[in-house]
């Protein structure tokens, strides 16, 4: 009772402002940082139930990636290090819209069909990036675990990925990994120095790596582990927050998104470059050549060279598991067909977010799973983990199949399984290259993207576009999937479609041709037909 006295307390200081309906979209709630304190607080208490529910600590990570520095969001942590069940994204919604007066009646009718035993302890990790928001709106979160006597570990900034492994760390008692900062730096630093080991003697320049940090929380990070990897990689951190403004022309997003370098990066043409979003949970990589063109080896790129490492050692440990990629519609054309002809690994599509994808991930002994904006990691099924392990140490085994098997071994600890995570995708590809003595150039030669362009279009409401088949065919409005059908028709190799984001306020295009040409003529033909016929909003969209 005491507790439901102090969520009324508490709750008229994070008062909704009324009126105020938000959703839980691709990743947890996102919009302006202004409207979120309310939100951060319930959460705090969902977040709270949820643990007492699960008998585990829940994360809560104040952040809103890859938006601009105005925006904040929250993300759930359920167990094991994954996002929140789905089954829950409705309760989070209900208790974010409920007006202020309803709040306590919600809450308790969450409990009541949950059966949650209120007697249960509860425990919640909380995190936040680097915005300027995220201070008090973390504070709310920690007011709203509090109000229900929940107790509460404030990680302060860490990267999203980073509050993810803390989760499961915690949640499988160590087994893991130890729950700290320190603790992640040198699971992943470790097993790093083990994979390069192997690499054949490089030069400082071919250890160098460029990254832009996307003025985020990610290039605090980058740094601060910097010291544990100095033997065998050389950085240069751009964009680490002392200047520019968050995410601002900079970034993984923008960077994939526009399909060129961020501003405030200083390379040479060759260089291997990466950028981070805002909460390091995505990475791309990227050069320019002698002629100062662009090239982007984005989330596809990095699934091709990692599946493709991960079924080479298993070829030579001798081991049958089943591996597969999934991808949504966002991969490019050429990637898959790259995969199911050439690799002849399983390609699966699910829709964006990657708790679909890591869904759907879970169910191959090993399933590579990126979404093409770099968003991305490996799951390993307890039972390929136990034959790698096995067969590491069979003391009768023959060396080639031993090497193989314990490549595979410091290739699981290098990897944030529970998300995907920019600095352990950064590791692992580093050490991918190395070992594999392949510079950036050639990973880039595996296979050649179709030309693509992504754009965004203002409709007055976004959920008016329905999608089905993982998000490749509109459903509603009437007539915008035969318009879109005839436009692709126009076009050699051409594909398209049309998606309301998760994110943001805006409806996604994106359009590929055998041309860049077609591919922008095409995104914008499309762009049109979705203003026309979604309710577009402000101009109409322009070549
Ligand atoms: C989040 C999700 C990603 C998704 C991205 C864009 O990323 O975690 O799975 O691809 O949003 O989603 P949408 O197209 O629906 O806006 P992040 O890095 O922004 O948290």
């Amino acid at each position: 009772m005491a507790h439901f006295e102090e969520v009324c307390k508490q709750s008229d200081l994070h008062p909704k402002p009324a009126g105020l309906v938000l959703q839980y979209g691709t990743a947890g709630f996102r919009t302006s940082a202004n409207k979120l304190d309310h939100i951060m607080f319930r959460m705090g208490l969902l977040a709270t139930l949820r643990s007492k529910k699960t008998k585990a600590t829940i994360g809560v990570m104040v952040t809103a990636s890859h938006n601009p520095e105005e925006d904040n969001g929250v993300k759930l942590i359920d167990p094991m290090g994954e996002m929140l069940t789905s089954s829950w994204e409705d309760y989070a919604t209900q208790l974010a819209n409920t007006e202020q007066n309803e709040l306590l009646k919600t809450l308790k009718d969450i409990i009541e069909k949950e059966a949650i035993d209120m007697s249960q302890e509860a425990n919640v990790y909380v995190g936040k990036d680097t915005r300027r928001s995220s201070a008090s709106l973390s504070q709310a979160v920690l007011d709203g675990v509090k109000a229900l006597g929940g107790h509460c570990k404030d990680y302060g900034l860490v990267t999203t990925p980073q509050l993810h492994y803390m989760v499961c760390c915690q949640n499988t008692q160590g087994k893991y990994g130890e729950a700290t900062v320190e603790g992640y730096y040198h699971k992943l630093s470790q097993a790093f120095s083990q994979l390069a080991k192997n690499a054949s003697n490089r030069t400082d320049d071919q250890k160098h790596l460029s990254v832009d940090g996307a003025n985020g929380i990610g290039a605090i990070k980058v740094r601060e582990m910097e010291s544990h990897l100095r033997k065998h990689m050389q950085l240069s951190v751009f964009n680490d927050g002392s200047r520019g403004k968050l995410n601002h022309q900079c970034g993984a997003d923008f960077v994939k998104v526009q399909q060129k370098l961020p501003t405030g990066i200083k390379i040479n043409p060759g260089d291997r470059c990466c950028s981070f979003d805002g909460d390091a949970d995505r990475i791309v990589y990227y050069y320019t050549d002698s002629q100062g063109d662009f090239h982007l080896l984005d989330g596809d790129k990095i699934a091709t060279l990692i599946s493709t490492f991960l079924k080479e050692l298993l070829n030579e440990a001798g081991l049958d598991l089943k591996i597969a990629v999934v991808q949504t519609a966002y991969a490019n054309g050429s990637s898959t067909h790259y995969l199911e002809n050439t690799m002849k690994v399983i390609v699966k599509c699910t829709k964006t977010g990657v708790k679909h994808l890591h869904h759907a991930a879970q169910e191959f002994d090993i399933g590579v799973y990126f979404e093409a904006n770099g968003h991305g990691t490996v799951l390993f099924s307890d039972g390929a983990e136990e034959k790698i392990q096995q067969l590491a140490s069979d003391t009768n085994t023959n060396d080639e199949r031993k090497k193989a098997a314990f490549l595979l071994q410091n290739t699981i600890n290098i990897i944030n399984q529970t998300v995907g995570d920019a600095i352990s995708d950064m590791l692992l590809i580093e050490a991918i290259l190395a070992i594999k003595g392949m510079s950036v150039q050639h990973w880039d030669a595996i296979y050649s993207d179709l030309p693509n362009r992504q754009l965004k279009v203002k409709v007055s409401d976004r959920r008016v576009i329905d999608t089905t088949d993982a998000e490749r065919r509109a459903v509603t409005p009437a007539g915008l999937q035969e318009a879109i059908d005839d436009l692709v028709k126009k076009y050699e190799k051409a594909r398209s479609f049309v998606r309301p984001s998760g994110t943001e306020d805006v409806v996604r295009v994106y359009a590929e041709a055998d041309t860049q040409e077609s591919a922008d003529a095409l995104a914008h033909e499309v762009s049109l037909a979705v203003y026309g016929l979604a309710g577009g909003v402000g101009d109409e969209p322009k070549p």
